[in-house]
């Protein structure tokens, strides 16, 4: 008996419970006396069936993050698995919460899942770069199939206990005392008698297998892989699930595991688990929270809509404030049809589309928002505009609603300035779609009081999003490290690169598309539309604009779209007019690489992270990558710029950022002192 693991013993049903807190990972110090406890009961003879639950609010939710890339420590998780198989009476899971990667692969050891109506199980580990190791990849698809286990298993998707039962995996679902049923059906299964086989013996459900089916599905999973190794790893311990005895395949997941374990991708996946843990911990964050009921937007457009929704979809009722009618019900209407959007697609159901519906409030009387304890602005983004916006606010908010800006650039602290309330002022920028994309920058302005962060942090979990608290500059972490990353986008044009290379060498890295692909899927006008508005200019986009190449929208843009396309064709008009430029300008043109591509574009990125943090704007290079990852697309098997910086050699992106800065004079290439220090330290920690 320890602390994390203690066995109680009434006639003959052993319960063995795991106390693990937060989440009961089989971390050594669970799995050493977990092992005991389970050899001592198998020889017990007068242990008749034995239950093993977990206390707290979830059954294990996998073996111990933390100990990954250290040493084992023995009894590894399988070894416990394997134990459990030796067992000749009745062993039963009892699962609620979530049952999920090394937490599910126990359960797998027993011979019997009984769950709670609201747990969930599943095999998560792809989302850390890893697949299941402690042979969930191949006693799952002995119990559900091998189609249904390739679909969990890639996805990292848990499923629901009712679900699980009925596919095969939990063979009793409880709606009441879950321990008391499992004990009951332990009892049960022990008067019956066995012998009870375990998973590991039970080849029915592998037996017809269709091989040329699976391997189609298991394809086109790797088609969307992308270049996560992790994904295709899962496809191929199924298969051999399939193919090979059970020692076998057995071996050969482990082999697979320890490969991905110890590979880049998963380090930088699990660095992408704690560092979106760690962003909720902001200074402030136990303070008292306000009390938000109702929430006010302003603006039905793409983005306040998109906002509206999002909180909706989290179950705060929504007054959705426009200048007139017509762009009021415009703008619901959008709404509509997003959800019925939705439904159509299978991903929500009539009733929740109807229940969603219900919480919204449209007005164009600035009056309705006086009873809405949160009001966020999602307006043209122009200072006067919002300040006009604010003044009003100002009037008719009542004392204690916070008022957030979702500007993408402007200065939040001269937003707050302009009402008589600054502490209650903050930006929150969300990202497009709103109610889809996951980040939020939640924008700390020099006066917001710690409790109306702490609120909006909190508010922000509960509708879903992965929330980065950031500090007041031009564009916050995202927009502002955006712009460094495209500072040199025209310059590669002209020097000889075409949009197509470009792309490509973003998409090689592993982005979803590359910034050209991006610029003519957002809309090529809005950026020239932002540029006049500063007085900038760029020479080739300016003049796609002026020839009304606006993107995919008007068909043409840095490529040509074939109607009702969205797959970028390259162009040679676009060729032909990018070296008339450069000719115009006197710009030689060359080839250029890949790898030249990648160094005057994501050099850049992490040397305007570094000067972030320098700055205090972003808390941690951690936060850093969680805004690209979720916010921006950068690869998640690349962490994150900061993490990304690390595995390139920081070393390595000084000295070519000296170099094209000797070259060109741009400061965006001059190395900041932080990411100097951190080449020589391999510390992001701005002092000490
Ligand atoms: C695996 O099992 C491999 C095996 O196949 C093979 C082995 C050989 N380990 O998320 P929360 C911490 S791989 C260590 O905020 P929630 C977390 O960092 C694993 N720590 O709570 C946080 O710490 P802190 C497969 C863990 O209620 C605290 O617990 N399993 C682990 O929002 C609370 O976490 C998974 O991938 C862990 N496994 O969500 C499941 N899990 O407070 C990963 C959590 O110091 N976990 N922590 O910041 C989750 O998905 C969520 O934590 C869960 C709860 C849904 C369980």
């Amino acid at each position: 008996m320890s602390s994390s693991v203690s066995v109680a013993n009434q006639h003959g049903m052993a319960v063995v419970t795991i106390d693990n807190p937060p989440v009961n990972a089989l971390s050594f110090h669970v799995r050493k006396p977990l092992y005991e406890a389970l050899t001592a009961l198998r020889d017990d003879p007068a242990t008749r069936a034995i239950v093993i639950a977990c206390a707290g609010r979830t059954f294990a939710a996998g073996a111990d993050i933390t100990e990954f890339g250290k040493p084992v420590e023995q009894p590894e998780l399988r070894a416990i698995v394997a134990l459990l198989e030796t067992i000749a009476k009745p062993t039963v899971a009892a699962i609620h919460g979530t049952a999920l990667g090394g937490g599910l692969e126990l359960a797998l050891g027993c011979h019997f899942r009984v769950a709670d109506l609201g747990a969930k199980l599943g095999l998560p580990e792809v989302k850390l770069g890893l697949l299941p190791g402690g042979g969930g990849t191949v006693r799952l698809p002995r119990l559900v199939g091998a189609a249904k286990a390739l679909g969990m298993i890639v996805s990292g998707a848990p499923i629901s206990a009712e679900e699980a039962k009925a596919a095969g995996l939990a063979d009793a679902v409880v709606d009441g005392d879950l321990l008391a049923e499992a004990v009951r059906f332990a009892g049960e299964m022990a008067r019956r008698g066995g012998p009870f086989v375990p998973v590991r013996n039970r080849n029915d459900r592998l037996a017809g297998t269709d091989l040329s089916t699976f391997d189609a599905q298991a394809a086109e999973l790797a088609r969307k892989a992308r270049g996560l190794e992790a994904p295709l790893a899962c496809a191929e311990a199924v298969h051999n699930a399939i193919t090979l005895p059970f020692d076998e395949a057995l071996a050969a997941e482990r082999q697979l595991f320890l490969r991905l374990v110890s590979g880049d991708q998963s380090r930088a996946q699990r660095h992408l688990f704690f560092a979106e843990r760690e962003a909720a911990k902001i200074p402030g964050k136990d303070l008292q929270k306000r009390r938000i009921v109702r929430v006010g937007i302003i603006g039905a457009g793409t983005m306040g809509g998109g906002i509206a929704m999002a909180f909706a979809n989290g179950g705060f009722p929504v007054t959705l404030l426009e200048t007139g009618d017509e762009a009021l019900q415009r703008g619901l209407a959008m709404i509509e049809k997003n959800y019925a959007v939705s439904v159509s697609r299978g991903t929500l159901t009539e009733e929740a589309r109807q229940q969603r519906l219900s919480l919204f409030k449209g007005s164009t009387d600035h009056a309705d928002l006086a009873d809405c304890d949160l009001i966020i602005e999602a307006v043209f983004e122009d200072m006067a505009v919002k300040k006009q916006v604010f003044g009003k606010l100002d009037a008719v908010a009542k004392p204690g609603a916070i008022l957030a800006t979702n500007t993408s650039y402007l200065d939040v602290d001269a937003i707050a300035d302009s009402t008589s309330r600054p502490r209650d002022v903050l930006g929150m920028h969300f990202f497009s779609p709103a109610n889809v994309m996951k980040l939020l920058e939640i924008v700390r302005a020099e006066k917001t009081a710690p409790e109306v962060l702490a609120t909006v942090a909190d508010l922000a979990r509960r509708i879903g999003k992965v929330a980065v608290v950031v500090g007041v500059c031009h564009g916050f972490v995202g927009n502002r490290m955006l712009s460094a990353r495209g500072a040199e986008n025209e310059f590669l044009l002209l020097e000889g690169a075409t949009p197509a290379q470009v792309d490509k060498a973003f998409t090689d890295f592993g982005w979803p598309m590359g910034p050209f692909q991006m610029g003519d899927l957002a809309g090529l006008d809005i950026g020239w539309r932002n540029r006049k508005a500063r007085g900038q200019t760029a020479v080739i986009a300016d003049t796609l604009c002026e020839q009304g190449r606006f993107g995919q929208k008007t068909g043409r843009g840095w490529y040509r779209y074939d109607s009702g396309s969205r797959d970028p064709v390259a162009d040679p008009e676009i060729d032909a007019l990018i070296r008339a430029k450069a000719a115009e300008l006197g710009v030689a043109q060359r080839e250029i690489g890949a790898d030249e591509i990648i160094e005057r574009t994501l050099y850049p990125l992490v040397n305007e992270g570094a000067k972030i943090l320098e700055e205090g704007i972003a808390a941690r290079a951690s936060d850093i990558d969680v805004v690209w990852v979720n916010g921006y697309g950068f690869p998640i098997g690349k962490g994150g710029p900061m993490f990304w910086a690390g595995l390139e050699g920081a070393g390595r992106i000084v000295e070519r950022l000296e170099y094209w800065h000797a070259q060109t004079g741009r400061a965006i290439f001059e190395p900041a002192p932080l990411l100097k220090r951190f080449a020589e330290t391999g510390s992001w920690i701005a002092s000490g």
